[in-house]
């Protein structure tokens, strides 16, 4: 590799990840690394920063104006997934930061993910586990039976990459799948699903799967005016962000009856509280943001945010930039 400058970098990493994957970084760049438990509290991440070139995120680590006035010399923020809500773009962007993501090769995983819930509503896989082990299956007695998924309407609010593998998976379980996103007709693989104005879509499907990006736009998108659009039958899948769902609303639509269950991987706050009524009723599955947890799509993505940090280290265009203008 190049020498980068007459200096080493200095890279904060406010993330744990294996070390033989973060000796790339320190075989060419001065390293401080977070080694406590979960993400660096606001202090520590300030003062992590504070002589910072670059930045190793993730979508649990806030990074705004006050952090980026408190590190002069960062020149990127190479996040480790493909959300970027947890940074301010438009103030990285005014002081000439580029901010790099990870999409693509976390698609199947969340895919993956998305369908497992979709399965797990329709065939109620936890209550069935819970059926077993709480000794209530005895002869005779059998639970509330599921419903099938072959035949019945997708709802895919957002068609990128993830919302795409979404697609490609319900259609081979024999679903019809409908889309709506602001792009009407995305370029490349349509994905075998149609297009359908929002209200539309909300009032066809039996299953809608969120697949948006956090944006002022998306914030609460799935309020209490879509959730009462829904068929009562209807199920909602969300492993996109907490916050493109009113919260509040969707516990008041599931408590009326209004939805027939929920299965969340992300919410409003991470880790919810545990008294959060979301986790009271018992027509929600949640997880606690497994969507990109598999063993190869975690390494996949942090090579891919090595590859962005070293590559805008180097002043070379990294491979997946969030605001292609701060290049420069
Ligand atoms: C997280 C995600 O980044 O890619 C995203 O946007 O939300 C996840 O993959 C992951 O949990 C690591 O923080």
């Amino acid at each position: 590799m190049p020498a980068m400058s007459d200096e080493r970098p200095h890279v904060y990493i406010g993330l744990r990840g294996p070390e033989e994957a973060l000796a790339r970084i320190s075989e060419v760049c001065e390293v401080t690394s977070f080694e406590g438990v979960g993400i660096p509290d606001r202090d520590e991440l300030l003062a992590g920063v504070a002589a910072a070139d670059g930045i190793i995120g993730s979508a649990q680590l806030p990074i705004d104006a006050a952090v980026l006035a408190a590190a002069p010399r960062m020149r990127v923020i190479s996040n480790f997934g493909v959300g970027f809500d947890n940074v301010d773009v438009a103030a990285a962007t005014a002081r000439g930061v580029v901010v790099c993501n990870t999409p693509g090769v976390l698609s199947d995983a969340v895919a993956d993910l998305t369908m497992g819930l979709l399965l797990s509503l329709a065939r109620r896989l936890p209550e069935a586990e819970r059926f077993l082990r709480e000794q209530r299956w005895k002869p005779g007695a059998s639970m509330a039976l599921g419903t099938d998924v072959a035949g019945k309407t997708l709802g895919i609010i957002g068609l990128g990459r993830i919302g795409r593998a979404v697609s490609r998976r319900a259609v081979a379980f024999g679903m019809d799948v409908v889309y709506h996103d602001a792009v009407r007709d995305p370029p490349g693989d349509a994905a075998f699903c149609t297009y359908r104005d929002l209200d539309e879509l909300l009032a066809a499907a039996d299953f809608v799967s969120l697949h948006v990006n956090l944006t002022e736009a998306t914030t609460a998108l799935i309020g209490e005016r879509a959730l009462a659009l829904m068929k009562p039958t209807a199920y909602l899948i969300n492993t996109a962000r907490g916050g493109v769902i009113d919260q509040a609303a969707l516990v008041a639509a599931l408590q009326r009856g209004e939805l027939a269950g929920a299965a969340l991987d992300v919410f409003e706050r991470e880790p919810p509280a545990p008294d959060e009524p979301i986790l009271q009723l018992p027509n929600v599955i949640a997880l606690p943001h497994i969507g990109s947890g598999t063993v190869e799509t975690r390494r996949a993505m942090l090579e891919l945010a090595i590859d962005n940090l070293l590559a805008a280290l180097r002043g070379e265009r990294p491979p997946c930039v969030v605001n292609p203008e701060a290049l420069g």
